[in-house]
Protein backbone atom coordinates (compact mmCIF):
# COMPACT_ATOMS: atom_id res chain seq x y z
CA UNK A 1 0.00 0.00 0.00
CA UNK A 2 1.22 3.69 -1.00
CA UNK A 3 0.81 5.95 2.02
CA UNK A 4 0.74 10.12 1.64
CA UNK A 5 0.95 12.24 4.69
CA UNK A 6 0.01 15.42 3.83
CA UNK A 7 0.93 15.22 0.23
CA UNK A 8 1.39 19.35 -2.03
CA UNK A 9 -1.78 19.82 -3.86
CA UNK A 10 1.06 19.73 -6.60
CA UNK A 11 1.07 16.14 -6.09
CA UNK A 12 -2.50 15.21 -6.21
CA UNK A 13 -2.59 14.85 -10.34
CA UNK A 14 -0.43 12.17 -9.86
CA UNK A 15 -1.25 10.68 -7.05
CA UNK A 16 -5.38 9.95 -8.34
CA UNK A 17 -3.71 9.03 -11.45
CA UNK A 18 -5.42 5.67 -12.65
CA UNK A 19 -2.62 2.89 -14.31
CA UNK A 20 -3.09 3.44 -18.55
CA UNK A 21 -2.79 0.55 -20.73
CA UNK A 22 -1.48 0.44 -24.61
CA UNK A 23 -4.89 -0.89 -25.94
CA UNK A 24 -3.34 -0.75 -29.85
CA UNK A 25 -2.62 -4.42 -29.61
CA UNK A 26 -5.93 -5.11 -27.80
CA UNK A 27 -8.03 -3.21 -30.07
CA UNK A 28 -6.29 -4.98 -33.65
CA UNK A 29 -7.19 -8.66 -32.12
CA UNK A 30 -11.12 -7.56 -30.50
CA UNK A 31 -11.95 -5.89 -33.98
CA UNK A 32 -10.72 -9.07 -35.61
CA UNK A 33 -13.06 -10.96 -33.78
CA UNK A 34 -15.47 -8.49 -34.05
CA UNK A 35 -15.64 -8.83 -38.05
CA UNK A 36 -15.75 -12.36 -38.23
CA UNK A 37 -18.82 -12.50 -35.55
CA UNK A 38 -20.15 -10.19 -38.32
CA UNK A 39 -19.50 -11.85 -41.38
CA UNK A 40 -19.83 -15.24 -40.13
CA UNK A 41 -22.80 -15.10 -37.06
CA UNK A 42 -23.41 -18.11 -35.08
CA UNK A 43 -20.51 -20.35 -37.08
CA UNK A 44 -18.13 -17.91 -35.56
CA UNK A 45 -19.37 -17.66 -32.22
CA UNK A 46 -19.85 -21.21 -31.82
CA UNK A 47 -15.52 -21.14 -32.54
CA UNK A 48 -14.49 -18.65 -30.33
CA UNK A 49 -16.85 -20.35 -27.27
CA UNK A 50 -14.47 -23.30 -28.10
CA UNK A 51 -11.40 -21.52 -28.27
CA UNK A 52 -11.71 -19.00 -25.71
CA UNK A 53 -14.24 -21.13 -23.30
CA UNK A 54 -13.21 -24.56 -24.03
CA UNK A 55 -16.66 -25.49 -24.28
CA UNK A 56 -17.69 -27.29 -27.78
CA UNK A 57 -21.51 -26.51 -28.09
CA UNK A 58 -24.19 -27.07 -30.87
CA UNK A 59 -25.68 -24.05 -30.18
CA UNK A 60 -25.42 -20.66 -27.57
CA UNK A 61 -29.59 -20.97 -26.73
CA UNK A 62 -30.81 -21.33 -22.99
CA UNK A 63 -33.82 -23.65 -23.01
CA UNK A 64 -36.42 -23.48 -20.73
CA UNK A 65 -35.42 -26.79 -19.09
CA UNK A 66 -32.12 -25.25 -17.93
CA UNK A 67 -33.79 -22.41 -16.57
CA UNK A 68 -36.40 -24.81 -14.39
CA UNK A 69 -33.59 -26.53 -13.20
CA UNK A 70 -31.73 -23.83 -12.30
CA UNK A 71 -34.50 -22.87 -10.21
CA UNK A 72 -35.26 -25.67 -8.70
CA UNK A 73 -31.73 -26.42 -7.62
CA UNK A 74 -31.08 -22.80 -6.22
CA UNK A 75 -30.99 -22.98 -2.41
CA UNK A 76 -34.13 -21.17 -1.08
CA UNK A 77 -32.39 -18.76 1.14
CA UNK A 78 -30.26 -17.42 -2.20
CA UNK A 79 -33.72 -17.22 -4.01
CA UNK A 80 -35.46 -15.09 -1.17
CA UNK A 81 -32.73 -12.71 -0.69
CA UNK A 82 -32.31 -12.54 -4.30
CA UNK A 83 -35.96 -11.62 -4.33
CA UNK A 84 -35.75 -9.09 -1.77
CA UNK A 85 -33.13 -7.68 -3.50
CA UNK A 86 -35.20 -6.96 -6.57
CA UNK A 87 -37.99 -5.92 -4.76
CA UNK A 88 -35.91 -2.98 -3.02
CA UNK A 89 -34.38 -2.11 -6.65
CA UNK A 90 -37.77 -1.90 -8.13
CA UNK A 91 -38.75 0.10 -5.32
CA UNK A 92 -35.77 2.93 -5.85
CA UNK A 93 -36.14 2.65 -9.27
CA UNK A 94 -39.98 2.80 -10.57
CA UNK A 95 -40.09 6.14 -9.26
CA UNK A 96 -37.78 7.75 -11.69
CA UNK A 97 -40.50 7.14 -14.75
CA UNK A 98 -41.68 10.70 -14.46
CA UNK A 99 -45.29 11.74 -15.74
CA UNK A 100 -45.26 13.62 -18.89
CA UNK A 101 -45.81 17.04 -18.49
CA UNK A 102 -47.13 19.42 -20.83
CA UNK A 103 -45.64 23.05 -20.87
CA UNK A 104 -47.16 26.12 -22.58
CA UNK A 105 -44.41 28.13 -23.08
CA UNK A 106 -46.11 30.61 -24.93
CA UNK A 107 -50.13 30.91 -25.49
CA UNK A 108 -50.73 28.01 -28.36
CA UNK A 109 -47.55 26.64 -28.24
CA UNK A 110 -47.35 23.58 -26.08
CA UNK A 111 -44.65 21.47 -25.93
CA UNK A 112 -43.54 17.95 -24.34
CA UNK A 113 -40.97 14.91 -23.78
CA UNK A 114 -41.58 11.31 -23.53
CA UNK A 115 -39.81 8.41 -22.59
CA UNK A 116 -40.23 5.72 -24.94
CA UNK A 117 -38.45 2.60 -23.96
CA UNK A 118 -34.95 1.49 -26.29
CA UNK A 119 -37.09 -1.93 -27.81
CA UNK A 120 -34.03 -4.16 -27.58
CA UNK A 121 -31.45 -3.90 -25.35
CA UNK A 122 -27.93 -6.58 -24.71
CA UNK A 123 -27.10 -7.20 -21.20
CA UNK A 124 -23.48 -8.52 -20.52
CA UNK A 125 -22.94 -10.64 -17.08
CA UNK A 126 -19.35 -11.70 -16.71
CA UNK A 127 -18.70 -15.55 -16.00
CA UNK A 128 -15.70 -16.96 -14.67
CA UNK A 129 -14.22 -16.47 -11.05
CA UNK A 130 -17.46 -14.27 -9.99
CA UNK A 131 -20.46 -14.82 -11.59
CA UNK A 132 -21.93 -11.44 -11.19
CA UNK A 133 -26.00 -12.51 -11.00
CA UNK A 134 -26.65 -8.88 -8.99
CA UNK A 135 -25.65 -7.15 -12.39
CA UNK A 136 -28.71 -8.46 -13.61
CA UNK A 137 -30.94 -6.97 -11.15
CA UNK A 138 -29.31 -3.98 -11.77
CA UNK A 139 -29.80 -4.28 -15.35
CA UNK A 140 -32.91 -5.99 -16.45
CA UNK A 141 -35.06 -4.14 -13.15
CA UNK A 142 -34.62 -0.50 -14.60
CA UNK A 143 -35.01 -1.79 -18.51
CA UNK A 144 -38.27 -3.78 -17.69
CA UNK A 145 -39.53 -0.10 -16.03
CA UNK A 146 -38.46 1.66 -18.95
CA UNK A 147 -40.62 -0.29 -21.20
CA UNK A 148 -37.78 -2.22 -22.97
CA UNK A 149 -39.18 -4.87 -25.26
CA UNK A 150 -36.50 -7.23 -25.53
CA UNK A 151 -33.89 -7.95 -22.94
CA UNK A 152 -31.54 -10.35 -24.44
CA UNK A 153 -28.97 -12.16 -21.81
CA UNK A 154 -25.32 -13.14 -22.75
CA UNK A 155 -23.30 -14.57 -20.30
CA UNK A 156 -19.95 -16.82 -20.58
CA UNK A 157 -20.83 -21.01 -20.01
CA UNK A 158 -18.36 -23.19 -17.79
CA UNK A 159 -16.65 -25.89 -19.08
CA UNK A 160 -19.26 -28.10 -19.01
CA UNK A 161 -21.23 -25.79 -21.30
CA UNK A 162 -23.83 -24.48 -18.03
CA UNK A 163 -24.32 -20.72 -16.80
CA UNK A 164 -24.37 -20.82 -13.15
CA UNK A 165 -27.66 -21.04 -11.84
CA UNK A 166 -28.17 -18.10 -9.99
CA UNK A 167 -27.84 -15.89 -13.35
CA UNK A 168 -30.83 -18.01 -14.45
CA UNK A 169 -32.70 -17.63 -11.69
CA UNK A 170 -32.41 -13.92 -11.85
CA UNK A 171 -32.47 -13.44 -14.85
CA UNK A 172 -35.58 -15.43 -15.06
CA UNK A 173 -37.42 -13.71 -11.97
CA UNK A 174 -36.93 -10.07 -13.30
CA UNK A 175 -38.11 -11.49 -17.17
CA UNK A 176 -34.87 -11.74 -19.50
CA UNK A 177 -36.46 -12.13 -22.67
CA UNK A 178 -33.67 -14.41 -24.22
CA UNK A 179 -30.22 -15.83 -22.43
CA UNK A 180 -27.51 -16.86 -24.71
CA UNK A 181 -24.12 -19.03 -23.03
CA UNK A 182 -21.92 -16.84 -24.75
CA UNK A 183 -19.33 -14.78 -23.21
CA UNK A 184 -16.39 -11.84 -24.17
CA UNK A 185 -16.11 -10.25 -27.07
CA UNK A 186 -17.74 -13.04 -29.21
CA UNK A 187 -20.75 -11.99 -26.90
CA UNK A 188 -20.76 -8.27 -27.90
CA UNK A 189 -20.37 -9.00 -31.47
CA UNK A 190 -23.10 -11.07 -31.39
CA UNK A 191 -25.29 -8.46 -29.73
CA UNK A 192 -24.26 -5.73 -31.87
CA UNK A 193 -24.25 -7.30 -35.47
CA UNK A 194 -26.91 -10.07 -34.64
CA UNK A 195 -26.40 -13.65 -35.74
CA UNK A 196 -29.13 -16.09 -37.54
CA UNK A 197 -29.93 -16.86 -33.49
CA UNK A 198 -28.95 -13.49 -31.01
CA UNK A 199 -31.02 -10.79 -31.89
CA UNK A 200 -29.01 -7.37 -32.81
CA UNK A 201 -29.79 -4.66 -29.82
CA UNK A 202 -29.25 -1.07 -30.02
CA UNK A 203 -27.93 -0.92 -26.42
CA UNK A 204 -25.29 -2.79 -24.86
CA UNK A 205 -25.01 -2.75 -21.09
CA UNK A 206 -22.89 -4.91 -18.31
CA UNK A 207 -19.29 -5.09 -17.06
CA UNK A 208 -16.67 -7.16 -18.07
CA UNK A 209 -12.61 -7.44 -18.73
CA UNK A 210 -10.90 -5.13 -20.84
CA UNK A 211 -11.32 -7.72 -23.92
CA UNK A 212 -14.77 -6.84 -23.31
CA UNK A 213 -14.94 -3.20 -22.86
CA UNK A 214 -12.90 -2.90 -26.01
CA UNK A 215 -15.30 -4.56 -27.74
CA UNK A 216 -17.90 -2.23 -26.51
CA UNK A 217 -15.94 0.93 -27.33
CA UNK A 218 -15.60 -0.27 -30.98
CA UNK A 219 -18.93 -1.89 -31.83
CA UNK A 220 -20.20 1.75 -31.13
CA UNK A 221 -18.62 2.74 -34.56
CA UNK A 222 -21.54 0.53 -35.78
CA UNK A 223 -23.94 2.79 -34.35
CA UNK A 224 -24.75 0.32 -30.78
CA UNK A 225 -24.83 2.78 -27.69
CA UNK A 226 -23.03 1.27 -24.84
CA UNK A 227 -24.30 2.04 -21.24
CA UNK A 228 -20.49 3.98 -20.27
CA UNK A 229 -17.30 3.74 -21.22
CA UNK A 230 -15.88 1.52 -17.94
CA UNK A 231 -12.31 0.67 -16.28
CA UNK A 232 -11.65 -0.91 -12.99
CA UNK A 233 -14.08 -0.84 -10.19
CA UNK A 234 -12.88 1.43 -7.18
CA UNK A 235 -13.68 3.00 -3.53
CA UNK A 236 -13.03 5.71 -1.85
CA UNK A 237 -13.04 5.91 1.76
CA UNK A 238 -13.44 9.55 3.58
CA UNK A 239 -12.53 9.34 7.33
CA UNK A 240 -11.75 11.15 10.16
CA UNK A 241 -11.40 10.12 13.65
CA UNK A 242 -14.95 8.80 14.37
CA UNK A 243 -14.04 6.29 11.36
CA UNK A 244 -14.11 2.44 13.04
CA UNK A 245 -10.56 1.13 11.62
CA UNK A 246 -12.56 -2.68 11.03
CA UNK A 247 -15.20 -1.08 9.24
CA UNK A 248 -12.50 1.32 6.94
CA UNK A 249 -10.38 -1.92 6.64
CA UNK A 250 -13.07 -4.61 4.97
CA UNK A 251 -14.53 -1.74 2.57
CA UNK A 252 -11.20 -1.09 1.30
CA UNK A 253 -11.26 -5.05 1.16
CA UNK A 254 -14.57 -5.74 -0.54
CA UNK A 255 -13.63 -3.34 -3.49
CA UNK A 256 -9.94 -5.13 -4.03
CA UNK A 257 -11.39 -8.45 -3.86
CA UNK A 258 -13.29 -7.66 -7.36
CA UNK A 259 -10.11 -8.04 -9.08
CA UNK A 260 -6.41 -7.39 -9.33
CA UNK A 261 -6.61 -3.85 -10.98
CA UNK A 262 -9.35 -2.47 -8.44
CA UNK A 263 -8.65 0.96 -6.95
CA UNK A 264 -8.67 1.41 -3.30
CA UNK A 265 -8.34 5.13 -1.99
CA UNK A 266 -8.59 5.87 1.45
CA UNK A 267 -7.94 9.78 2.59
CA UNK A 268 -8.02 10.36 5.94
CA UNK A 269 -8.00 13.50 8.51
CA UNK A 270 -7.32 11.38 11.28
CA UNK A 271 -3.34 10.14 10.97
CA UNK A 272 -3.34 7.20 13.02
CA UNK A 273 -6.22 5.99 11.28
CA UNK A 274 -4.10 5.14 8.66
CA UNK A 275 -1.90 2.75 10.76
CA UNK A 276 -4.88 1.29 12.24
CA UNK A 277 -6.28 0.23 8.88
CA UNK A 278 -3.60 -1.18 7.85
CA UNK A 279 -3.02 -3.42 10.52
CA UNK A 280 -6.97 -4.44 10.26
CA UNK A 281 -6.25 -5.29 6.65
CA UNK A 282 -3.36 -7.74 6.78
CA UNK A 283 -5.89 -9.29 9.83
CA UNK A 284 -9.04 -9.48 7.99
CA UNK A 285 -7.06 -10.48 4.39
CA UNK A 286 -4.65 -13.41 5.60
CA UNK A 287 -8.71 -15.36 6.07
CA UNK A 288 -10.20 -14.00 2.60
CA UNK A 289 -10.60 -16.88 -0.49
CA UNK A 290 -10.05 -14.19 -2.32
CA UNK A 291 -6.73 -13.47 -1.40
CA UNK A 292 -3.93 -13.36 -3.95
CA UNK A 293 -5.93 -10.83 -6.00
CA UNK A 294 -7.35 -8.62 -3.27
CA UNK A 295 -3.47 -8.37 -1.90
CA UNK A 296 -2.63 -7.35 -5.77
CA UNK A 297 -5.00 -4.92 -6.08
CA UNK A 298 -3.66 -3.46 -2.71
CA UNK A 299 -0.48 -2.45 -4.11
CA UNK A 300 -1.88 -0.28 -6.16
CA UNK A 301 -3.41 1.36 -3.29
CA UNK A 302 -3.25 4.74 -1.84
CA UNK A 303 -3.85 6.24 2.23
CA UNK A 304 -3.49 9.44 2.23
CA UNK A 305 -3.76 11.64 4.82
CA UNK A 306 -4.49 15.54 4.97
CA UNK A 307 -4.80 17.92 7.89
CA UNK A 308 -8.30 19.43 6.83
CA UNK A 309 -11.66 17.99 5.75
CA UNK A 310 -11.63 20.78 2.96
CA UNK A 311 -8.31 19.20 1.86
CA UNK A 312 -10.82 15.36 2.20
CA UNK A 313 -13.66 17.23 0.26
CA UNK A 314 -11.27 18.44 -2.40
CA UNK A 315 -9.07 15.50 -2.60
CA UNK A 316 -12.08 13.33 -3.17
CA UNK A 317 -14.10 15.14 -5.88
CA UNK A 318 -10.44 15.11 -8.13
CA UNK A 319 -10.32 12.07 -7.93
CA UNK A 320 -13.51 11.45 -8.85
CA UNK A 321 -14.49 7.71 -7.90
CA UNK A 322 -17.10 5.12 -8.34
CA UNK A 323 -17.86 4.49 -5.06
CA UNK A 324 -17.35 7.24 -2.08
CA UNK A 325 -17.81 6.12 1.24
CA UNK A 326 -17.96 8.82 4.09
CA UNK A 327 -16.78 7.95 7.39
CA UNK A 328 -17.13 11.20 9.34
CA UNK A 329 -18.53 12.83 12.12
CA UNK A 330 -20.73 15.22 9.94
CA UNK A 331 -20.81 12.99 6.82
CA UNK A 332 -24.50 14.05 5.50
CA UNK A 333 -22.92 17.78 5.34
CA UNK A 334 -19.72 16.66 3.43
CA UNK A 335 -21.67 14.31 1.20
CA UNK A 336 -23.59 17.57 0.06
CA UNK A 337 -20.47 19.45 -0.78
CA UNK A 338 -18.90 16.28 -3.32
CA UNK A 339 -19.56 16.56 -6.93
CA UNK A 340 -17.82 13.63 -8.42
CA UNK A 341 -19.11 10.42 -7.47
CA UNK A 342 -20.44 7.99 -8.83
CA UNK A 343 -22.33 6.63 -5.38
CA UNK A 344 -22.18 8.44 -1.61
CA UNK A 345 -22.42 5.88 1.49
CA UNK A 346 -23.16 7.82 4.83
CA UNK A 347 -21.74 6.89 8.11
CA UNK A 348 -20.16 4.27 9.56
CA UNK A 349 -23.00 1.80 9.18
CA UNK A 350 -23.64 2.05 5.28
CA UNK A 351 -21.02 -0.29 3.66
CA UNK A 352 -20.76 -0.23 -0.15
CA UNK A 353 -21.51 -3.83 -0.40
CA UNK A 354 -25.10 -2.84 0.38
CA UNK A 355 -25.37 -0.91 -2.56
CA UNK A 356 -23.68 -3.58 -4.50
CA UNK A 357 -26.60 -5.73 -3.84
CA UNK A 358 -29.55 -4.88 -1.99
CA UNK A 359 -30.43 -1.19 -0.72
CA UNK A 360 -32.24 -0.34 -4.32
CA UNK A 361 -29.53 1.66 -5.66
CA UNK A 362 -27.48 0.69 -9.05
CA UNK A 363 -23.84 -0.57 -8.67
CA UNK A 364 -23.54 -0.25 -12.47
CA UNK A 365 -21.82 3.37 -12.43
CA UNK A 366 -18.88 5.58 -13.48
CA UNK A 367 -15.42 4.49 -12.79
CA UNK A 368 -11.92 5.77 -14.08
CA UNK A 369 -12.81 9.42 -13.02
CA UNK A 370 -15.88 9.52 -15.49
CA UNK A 371 -17.79 10.37 -12.51
CA UNK A 372 -17.15 13.95 -13.41
CA UNK A 373 -19.23 13.73 -16.94
CA UNK A 374 -21.34 10.61 -16.29
CA UNK A 375 -24.01 9.02 -13.95
CA UNK A 376 -24.86 5.49 -12.89
CA UNK A 377 -27.03 3.22 -15.05
CA UNK A 378 -30.98 4.54 -14.05
CA UNK A 379 -34.22 3.82 -15.41
CA UNK A 380 -33.43 6.76 -17.70
CA UNK A 381 -30.34 4.68 -19.04
CA UNK A 382 -33.05 2.71 -21.31
CA UNK A 383 -35.39 4.97 -22.54
CA UNK A 384 -34.91 7.78 -25.48
CA UNK A 385 -36.68 10.99 -24.52
CA UNK A 386 -38.95 12.31 -27.92
CA UNK A 387 -40.01 15.55 -27.75
CA UNK A 388 -43.12 16.97 -28.94
CA UNK A 389 -44.75 19.92 -29.87
CA UNK A 390 -48.13 21.66 -31.32
CA UNK A 391 -48.76 25.06 -32.42
CA UNK A 392 -52.42 26.72 -32.64
CA UNK A 393 -52.46 29.38 -35.33
CA UNK A 394 -51.96 31.91 -32.45
CA UNK A 395 -49.25 30.65 -31.33
CA UNK A 396 -47.35 30.44 -34.56
CA UNK A 397 -48.10 34.24 -35.25
CA UNK A 398 -46.48 35.11 -32.58
CA UNK A 399 -43.29 33.43 -32.67
CA UNK A 400 -43.35 33.84 -36.54
CA UNK A 401 -41.05 37.05 -36.49
CA UNK A 402 -38.46 35.60 -34.17
CA UNK A 403 -37.89 32.42 -36.11
CA UNK A 404 -37.97 34.45 -39.51
CA UNK A 405 -34.85 36.96 -37.75
CA UNK A 406 -32.96 34.08 -36.91
CA UNK A 407 -33.31 32.00 -39.93
CA UNK A 408 -32.37 35.02 -42.58
CA UNK A 409 -29.67 36.04 -39.73
CA UNK A 410 -27.97 32.49 -40.44
CA UNK A 411 -28.80 32.75 -44.01
CA UNK A 412 -31.23 29.44 -44.10
CA UNK A 413 -34.02 31.05 -46.31
CA UNK A 414 -36.02 27.94 -46.48
CA UNK A 415 -36.02 27.92 -42.81
CA UNK A 416 -37.92 31.19 -42.76
CA UNK A 417 -40.50 30.32 -45.75
CA UNK A 418 -41.74 27.42 -43.72
CA UNK A 419 -43.41 29.73 -41.25
CA UNK A 420 -43.67 32.65 -44.02
CA UNK A 421 -46.14 30.75 -46.27
CA UNK A 422 -48.20 29.21 -42.85
CA UNK A 423 -48.72 33.45 -41.63
CA UNK A 424 -49.52 34.25 -45.24
CA UNK A 425 -52.68 31.81 -45.36
N1 LIG B 1 -18.81 -3.25 -6.84
C1 LIG B 1 -19.20 -3.73 -8.15
C2 LIG B 1 -20.57 -4.31 -8.20
C3 LIG B 1 -20.69 -5.65 -7.57
N2 LIG B 1 -20.18 -6.00 -6.38
C4 LIG B 1 -21.33 -6.76 -8.02
C5 LIG B 1 -20.53 -7.23 -6.11
N3 LIG B 1 -21.22 -7.72 -7.12
C6 LIG B 1 -19.09 -2.59 -9.16
O1 LIG B 1 -19.50 -1.41 -8.72
ZN1 LIG C 1 -18.62 -4.92 -5.42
Amino acid sequence: MNVYYQPNPSEWDEIIKRPTLDTTALKEKVSGVLQDIQANGDQAVLKYTSLFDQVELDNNVVTTSEIQEAVDSLPEELKAAIQKAAANIQKFHEVQLQPIEKIEVMPGIVCWRKSVGIEKVGLYIPGGSAPLFSTILMLAIPAKIAGCKEIILCSPPNKSGKLHPAILYAANLVGVTKIFKVGGVQAIGAMAFGTETIPKVSKIFGPGNQFVMCAKQLIQEAGVAIDMPAGPSEVCVLADATAVPSFVAADLLSQAEHGPDSQVFLISTDKALLDKVQTEIAKQLAVLPRKDLAEKSLNNSKLIYVDSIQDAIDLANKYAPEHLIISCENAENIGEQIINAGSIFLGNYSPESVGDYASGTNHTLPTNGYATAYSGVSVDSFVKKITFQKLETKGLEDIASTVIAMAEAEGLQAHANAVKVRIAK
